[in-house]
C-alpha cells in the first residue's frame, strides 16, 4: 500500500465493511408502471442514478406477495414477487444490472412472522391437528378468558399480542399486527423451511439479507409475563434469549456455504448497544447489526460522543464492525426528528427553518465519516423532511407514513408520480418537492444531493475514513470532533451541533494545534467549494473534514 494512504486497514476487509448501503423502500422509490406505487422496474431504471450518487449496496425492503397489512412485512410467499412490484424476472434483471454496475443487493427477510394469508398459516388455522399447526404459537384459553400472557402488540400498545381464533378455540401470538402471526422457531420444520427461503434468494444471486426483528425468532418457551417495568413496551423488551444465538449461528453457516461473502445485517430492535452487540456473536452470528441508540440520538454533541464511546466499548472487544443509520422507514426522518426535538426544547420556528437543512447536511457528514458501515435511507440525499399526511390519507397502522412519502424525481406536476383523476401516489409527496427533487438538485452543485455525492466520493478515496481507527477529540461544548486513522492520511472531523459559529482548532484538537496551519479542508457541509488550509472556524451546524498535515502527526 502506498505510504501516503496507509491510515487504513492492512488486510483486505469484507465488502460490507467498506460499502455504503442505500435502503430502498420499493413502494416509494420509483413507479415505472404508473399505478402510484413504486416497483422493481422503477428501481432498475434508476440504477445509474445510484451509481452516480456513489453508494455500493442496495437494501430492498419487502417486495414479496403480501396482503400489505404491514406493507409487505406480512409475507404470504417468501419465494416470489408481488405483482404490484413486478415478477421474479424483473427481480433477476434488477440484480443482474445492479451487479453489472458493481452494486450489491441485499433483501429483507422476515423470519419472525408470516402473513395470515401465508399457506402455512391458512393450514395451521384450519384445525388443531393440521400439519402446520405447530409452526405458529398457539395457547389454550386461560380459565378467566384472558390472553395467555401480558405481552402487547407493536403499533397498538393497548392491545394484546394475542388473537383468539374462534374456529379452533386457541389464541395465536403476534408481536406485531393480528395479520402477522409469529412463527414457532422451536419447530424444526420452521427453521428448515425458513432456511430454504434464504437459499432460494442466495441461489438467485442476492448478496445478503436484512433480517427483520431477528432477535425475536427465539422465545422463552414458557412465554412468561413481561415484568412490570416493561409494561406497555412492545417486543423490544422481550425475547433476548440464548437459543436465538444458536439459530443465528446456523444462518451464518448457511451463508458461508455460498461463495462471495454473503452477509446478514440484523434488525435487533433491543434498545441498548450492549444488548445489540451480542448478536454479532464471536464473529459467527450476524455480520452487522443496526445500532438503534444512534438512530434515536438527538442532535447533541455530548449524546453522540457517549454513543460513539458506548459503541466502541461494546463492539471492539468482539471485533464487531459498527453500523450507523440516521433514518429508515420506521421512524421520522432525521431532519424531521431534529427539528421536532429542537421545537420541543423551545427553538422558535424561524430558527428551526434556518437550521433545519444545515443540521441535515452536517448529519450527513457525521453518518459518512464515522467508523462503521453507513446505511442511507432513500430521500435523505435530497434533505427530505417527512410528509404531512392528512388523517384521511393515513394508511400505516404504525403511524409511519410520513417518512415513507414517495421520492420526488423532477419538478414536473407529479414529480415522477402519476397525476390525474383517480390516480396518484399511494402517499402524499414530501414538502418542498419543487426544489427537493432529484433533477433540480442534480443541477445544483450546492445541493444536499451533491454534498452526499462528494462525501461518498471522499470516503471511497480516503482509506482513513473507511478503515482508520476513530479517536474522539476534545472540542468546545456542542461540537463533536474525532480523528480517523493514525498515520499519514489521517483525517479530523468537526461537527458543530450548535446554531452559533465556533472556533474549534486549538490545543488538544488532535494534531491540528495551530489554526490555519493544521490541515487542509477536504469537505465542508456548508460550502461546495471549501478547500485550502483549515482556519478552525465553523459555521452554525456546520461540519468539516480536514486532512491532518503529516508534519503535525
Ligand atoms: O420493525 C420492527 C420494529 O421494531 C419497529 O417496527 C418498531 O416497533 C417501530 O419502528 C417503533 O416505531 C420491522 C420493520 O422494519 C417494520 O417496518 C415492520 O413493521 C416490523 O418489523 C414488522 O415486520
Amino acid at each position: 500500500m502506498a505510504p501516503d494512504v496507509d491510515a487504513g486497514a492492512a488486510d483486505p476487509v469484507p465488502w460490507w465493511q467498506e460499502a455504503v448501503f442505500y435502503q430502498i423502500y420499493p413502494r416509494s422509490f420509483a413507479d415505472a408502471s404508473g399505478d402510484g406505487v413504486g416497483d422493481l422496474e422503477g428501481i432498475r431504471t434508476h440504477l445509474d442514478d445510484l451509481v452516480w450518487l456513489g453508494v455500493d449496496a442496495l437494501w430492498l425492503s419487502p417486495f414479496f406477495p403480501s396482503p400489505m397489512a404491514d406493507f409487505g412485512y406480512d409475507v404470504a410467499d417468501y419465494c416470489d414477487v408481488d405483482p404490484l412490484f413486478g415478477s421474479l424476472a424483473t427481480f433477476d434483471a434488477l440484480v443482474a444490472e445492479a451487479h453489472a454496475r458493481g452494486l450489491r443487493v441485499i433483501i429483507d427477510w422476515v423470519p419472525n412472522h408470516t402473513s395470515i394469508e401465508h399457506p402455512w398459516f391458512l393450514d395451521a388455522a384450519s384445525s388443531p391437528t393440521a400439519e402446520h399447526r405447530s409452526w405458529y404459537v398457539w395457547r389454550d384459553p386461560t380459565p378467566d378468558g384472558r390472553p395467555p400472557n401480558n405481552w402487547v402488540a407493536a403499533f397498538d400498545l393497548s392491545a394484546p399480542a394475542w388473537t383468539f381464533h374462534e374456529p379452533t378455540g386457541q389464541w395465536y401470538l403476534h408481536l406485531f399486527e393480528e395479520a402477522q402471526p409469529d412463527l414457532n422457531w422451536d419447530e424444526p420444520a420452521v427453521e428448515a423451511a425458513m432456511h430454504a427461503t434464504l437459499r432460494f434468494w442466495l441461489d438467485r444471486g442476492v448478496d445478503g439479507f436484512r433480517a427483520d426483528v431477528v432477535h425475536a425468532i427465539g422465545k422463552d418457551p414458557a412465554l412468561p409475563d413481561d415484568p412490570p417495568e416493561h409494561a406497555g413496551i412492545p417486543h423490544c423488551a422481550l425475547n433476548d434469549v440464548p437459543v436465538t444465538h444458536e439459530r443465528l449461528r446456523a444462518i451464518r453457516r448457511l451463508l458461508e456455504e455460498y461463495p462471495g461473502e454473503r452477509m446478514m445485517v440484523g434488525e435487533v430492535y433491543l434498545l441498548t448497544t450492549e444488548a445489540i452487540s451480542t448478536y454479532y456473536g464471536d464473529g459467527d452470528e450476524a455480520h452487522l447489526a443496526f445500532n438503534f441508540p444512534a438512530l434515536l440520538a438527538p442532535w447533541r454533541a455530548d449524546r453522540w460522543r457517549a454513543c460513539i464511546e458506548e459503541t466502541a466499548r461494546c463492539l471492539d472487544p468482539r471485533g464487531a464492525w459498527p453500523t450507523w443509520v440516521l433514518s429508515n422507514h420506521d421512524n421520522p426522518r432525521h431532519r424531521t426528528r431534529y427539528d421536532r426535538s429542537a421545537a420541543r426544547a423551545g427553538e422558535d420556528p424561524a430558527t428551526t427553518a434556518r437550521r433545519s437543512e444545515a443540521r441535515a447536511r452536517a448529519a450527513a457528514v457525521l453518518l459518512c465519516t464515522l467508523r462503521g458501515t453507513p446505511f442511507l435511507y432513500q430521500g435523505e440525499e435530497l434533505g427530505l423532511a417527512d410528509a404531512e399526511v392528512p388523517a384521511d390519507r393515513v394508511v400505516d397502522p404504525g403511524g409511519r407514513d410520513g417518512c415513507r412519502a414517495p421520492l420526488p424525481w423532477d419538478a414536473g406536476e407529479g414529480h415522477g408520480w402519476p397525476t390525474g383523476d383517480g390516480v396518484g401516489p399511494w402517499l402524499p409527496l414530501p414538502p418542498e418537492c419543487g426544489t427537493r427533487n432529484r433533477a433540480a438538485q442534480r443541477d445544483d452543485p450546492a445541493s444536499v444531493l451533491h454534498l452526499y455525492r462528494r462525501l461518498l466520493g471522499l470516503r471511497h478515496a480516503t482509506p482513513a475514513l473507511t478503515h482508520g481507527a476513530l479517536t474522539l477529540l476534545e472540542a468546545p461544548e456542542g461540537v463533536l470532533a474525532y480523528r480517523r486513522g493514525d498515520g499519514p492520511g489521517a483525517c479530523a472531523v468537526w461537527i458543530n451541533m450548535t446554531g452559533d459559529p465556533v472556533e474549534v482548532a486549538g490545543p488538544g484538537a488532535g494534531g491540528v494545534a495551530v489554526p490555519g496551519a493544521g490541515g487542509t479542508v477536504l469537505l465542508a457541509s456548508d460550502d461546495p467549494d471549501a478547500g485550502g488550509p483549515f482556519t478552525g472556524r465553523l459555521g452554525p451546524d456546520a461540519a468539516v473534514v480536514v486532512q491532518i498535515q503529516t508534519s503535525l502527526q
